[in-house]
C-alpha cells in the first residue's frame, strides 16, 4: 500500500483496569499472554511485514478520582511510554463497549491522556472492546448523544474509533481495519510520531531511582535491625 510512511509502528494502550488492553495486544499480535508484570508491558511482532511495538500502560480502577492519581502512577505512565522511545505513532484509548462512559470517566481520561502533552490528541484513537456483547449500531447511537462524555471524547479523537472483539481473536479483518485507521493517524501527522518530552522522562527516571534507592536502604536497615534468634 502506497501510504506506508513508516517501517515500524509504535503504539501505547491507555485505559482502566480490565478494559481489555492486554487482550487487544494479544489479538493484534496473535499471542495469549496474561502476565501483568513490568517485563511484559512492551511487546513486539510483525504485521504485514512491518514491525509493530505495543506498550500497555498502568490501568486504574473505575472508582478512581483525579486526586487518586498519585505521583507514582504518573511516573509509571511516563516510564512505560518511554519504553517506546522516541515516541508512539498512536495512542490507543481502550474503553469497554458494554458499559457507560460517564462525565467523571471523561474528565479523568482527559487529564490522564494529557499527562503525555497537550498535543497528544492528534495521535489518539478509541478502541471499544467487547464488541461481541453489543450491537454495532448501539455504539453509533451512544456516540451521537448530544453533550455526552463519549461524544466529546470521540470528537477529541477526530472521530477515530474502532470496535474490537477479542473473544474472536482469529478475526484478522478487525486488526487490518484498525491498522488502516492507525495509518490514517500516521499520514495526518506526516509520518511523525508523538514526541515524548525527554526532559520530563529524565526527571521522572531520576525521581524513580531516588524512590527505589530510598526504599532499598530502608529495607536493608530493617533487615539489619531485626533481632536474630539463635537455637
Ligand atoms: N467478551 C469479551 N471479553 C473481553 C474482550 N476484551 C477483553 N475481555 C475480557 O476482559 C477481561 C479483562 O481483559 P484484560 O485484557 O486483562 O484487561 P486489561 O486489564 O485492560 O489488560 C478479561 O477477562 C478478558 O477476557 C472482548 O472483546 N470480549
Ligand atoms: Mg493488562
Amino acid at each position: 500500500c502506497s501510504s506506508r510512511f513508516v517501517t515500524e509502528l509504535r503504539a501505547v494502550l491507555i485505559g482502566r483496569q480490565h478494559c481489555g488492553k492486554t487482550s487487544v495486544i494479544n489479538t493484534i499480535l496473535e499471542t495469549r499472554t496474561e502476565a501483568e508484570g513490568d517485563e511484559d508491558v512492551k511487546r513486539e511482532g510483525f504485521i504485514d511485514g512491518r514491525r509493530v511495538s505495543l506498550v500497555e500502560t498502568p490501568g486504574w480502577w473505575k472508582t478512581f478520582s483525579l486526586s487518586d492519581l498519585s505521583n507514582l502512577s504518573k511516573q509509571q505512565l511516563v516510564r512505560r511510554i518511554s519504553l517506546i522511545s522516541p515516541g508512539p505513532h498512536a495512542v490507543l484509548i481502550v474503553i469497554r463497549a458494554d458499559s457507560a462512559f460517564t462525565d467523571p470517566d471523561g474528565r479523568f481520561l482527559d487529564e490522564y491522556v494529557e499527562l503525555l502533552g497537550p498535543n497528544v490528541w492528534t495521535h489518539t484513537l478509541v478502541i471499544f472492546t467487547r464488541g461481541d456483547l453489543i450491537k454495532p449500531e448501539e455504539i453509533e447511537q451512544r456516540i451521537q448523544v448530544e453533550g455526552s462524555a463519549l461524544k466529546r471524547l470521540i470528537e477529541k479523537c477526530e472521530n477515530k474509533y474502532h470496535v474490537f472483539n477479542n473473544s474472536n481473536h482469529h478475526d484478522r479483518t478487525q486488526v487490518e481495519e484498525l491498522f488502516n485507521k492507525i495509518e490514517g493517524i500516521v499520514r495526518k501527522n506526516n509520518g511523525k510520531h508523538f514526541n515524548i518530552d525527554l526532559k520530563k522522562v529524565k526527571e521522572v527516571n531520576e525521581q524513580w531511582e531516588e524512590t527505589q534507592t530510598r526504599a532499598n536502604s530502608r529495607k536493608s536497615r530493617v533487615q539489619k535491625e531485626r533481632p536474630v534468634h539463635v537455637g
